[in-house]
């Protein structure tokens, strides 16, 4: 465990201030310096979280920024490029600029968690800026349509992934079992380098996926008939709806109806119930036409909604806090259940505790008048960045750091958690 100074709050805000000037390119804001050069969605959208209270100008840009990426479908890509800096998969491999929905920039072509409309009403909630709300209004409402028609793949009202990408939990072991189920892959990679935090073939599988997707001129036709990964994530449904229930209460600032977000948020409510709970919501893999029953902290997505029954939220909660998973850590919330025989507390989104998901849960927490658990939840999240610093994850038994350092997301929510 690396022992730092103790830093009180003041100084843990700047510190973290200091992280996001570093991390703010002059268009955008970077998750990380190296590691991520470029924009990533949902980062982004923790970033407008975060700066909402002490930086909302800068919070403006930042939204902004992330929407130039947006193809006219709708669709907000999970990385845009603003720099020249290289990356894999990089420009190269997406050729976004070789199709006609995308923008001038360049961007992946695959999609993120859409936290985007929470990211709005907080910050407006935080300025009172109904400007801003107006300016940004449209270009959510067209990403939530591009959900709803391109992504209900199950054709219910959820949302598919289509990657593990989108899920923003690269190799959670939710992935494991539709990914192991791909058609073999031979894919020479001509002269890319593995990076070595992907020592196994997943990577293979993550770019394969990625190219099939590309070959096929990112259709969503492609995606309903042939792709051959699509999964609902709770995660992924449980952020949209919270999104949609936002826009609506940010439509009538935009001089628009609340009423199909409302709707969208009831679709989605009703799905995820019939869909993904079993005692315990999970990811459907659509093509396999099966629940994966892995607990991973994915599955604590739809307590965002603050109308989930009664018997759902009381046995998500249980989940949470028993052994299985923040019971058993002495930091919240690892991501996956440590009781699996995936859980590796020492690798990445297999069971490291993350600040976002841990605000995520915090904010789930809130909307449900759980002010305890609320309040572990932000004091293990401050513990962990006040003695590890603003790490990309974190070992859920000992604190310890994991990842890059200065991880802008980290940074960020601590101004919120800190607030
Ligand atoms: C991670 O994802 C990227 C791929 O997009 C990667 O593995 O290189 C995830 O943790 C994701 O949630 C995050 O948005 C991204 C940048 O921080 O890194």
């Amino acid at each position: 465990m690396e022992a730092r100074p103790a830093v009180d709050d003041a100084a843990l805000g700047r510190e973290a201030m200091a992280v996001l000037e570093a991390n703010w390119t002059g268009s955008g804001t970077v998750p990380a310096p190296g590691l991520y050069p470029h924009q990533w969605s949902w980062d982004s959208a923790f970033v407008v979280i975060g700066l909402a209270r002490r930086r909302p100008d800068r919070a403006r840009d930042e939204l902004l920024s992330l929407l130039r990426g947006q193809w006219s479908t709708g669709m907000v890509p999970h990385i845009v490029f603003h720099t020249r800096e290289a990356y894999f998969p990089g420009p190269s491999l997406w050729r976004s600029q070789e199709h006609a929905a995308a923008p001038p920039v360049l961007t992946s072509g695959l999609t993120a968690p859409p936290l985007h409309g929470l990211a709005l009403w907080w910050l407006y909630r935080h300025t009172g800026d109904r400007d801003f709300v107006r300016k940004a209004y449209p270009a959510l409402v067209a990403q939530h349509d591009y959900l709803a028609s391109a992504r209900d793949l199950g054709g219910a009202g959820l949302a598919a992934i289509v990657h593990p990408w989108e899920s923003g939990m690269d190799d959670s072991p939710a992935w494991d079992q539709p990914l192991h189920n791909l058609p073999a892959i031979h894919y020479g990679y001509r002269g890319v380098e593995l990076a070595d935090r992907h020592p196994d073939s997943d990577h293979e599988r993550y770019v394969w996926l990625a190219m099939r997707y590309r070959d096929a001129g990112y259709s969503a036709g492609y995606l309903r008939d042939e792709h051959p990964f699509a999964v609902e994530d709770p995660m992924f449904n449980g952020i949209w709806l919270a999104s949609c229930q936002a826009m609506a209460e940010l439509a009538p600032l935009a001089r628009a109806d609340p009423a199909p977000h409302l709707e969208q948020a009831g679709r989605i409510r009703r799905a995820l119930l019939d869909r993904l709970w079993d005692g315990g919501f999970y990811a459907r893999d659509l093509r396999a036409g099966q629940l994966i029953k892995v607990a991973t902290v994915g599955g604590f997505g739809p307590l965002l909604d603050p109308e989930l029954p009664a018997e759902q939220l009381r046995a998500a909660v249980e989940l949470l806090e028993s052994a299985r998973f923040m019971g058993a850590t002495g930091y919240p919330v690892p991501s996956c259940e440590i009781r699996a025989g995936q859980f590796d507390r020492t690798r990445y989104w297999r069971g490291p505790s993350w600040v976002n998901t841990n605000w995520l849960l915090r904010r789930a927490a809130a909307v449900h008048s759980l002010d305890h658990l609320a309040q572990q939840l932000t004091n293990g999240t401050l513990r962990l960045v006040r003695q590890a610093g603003f790490r990309e994850c974190f070992d859920p038994f000992d604190g310890s750091g994991r990842g890059c350092r200065d991880f802008s997301w980290s940074a960020a929510l601590t101004l919120d958690l800190l607030a």
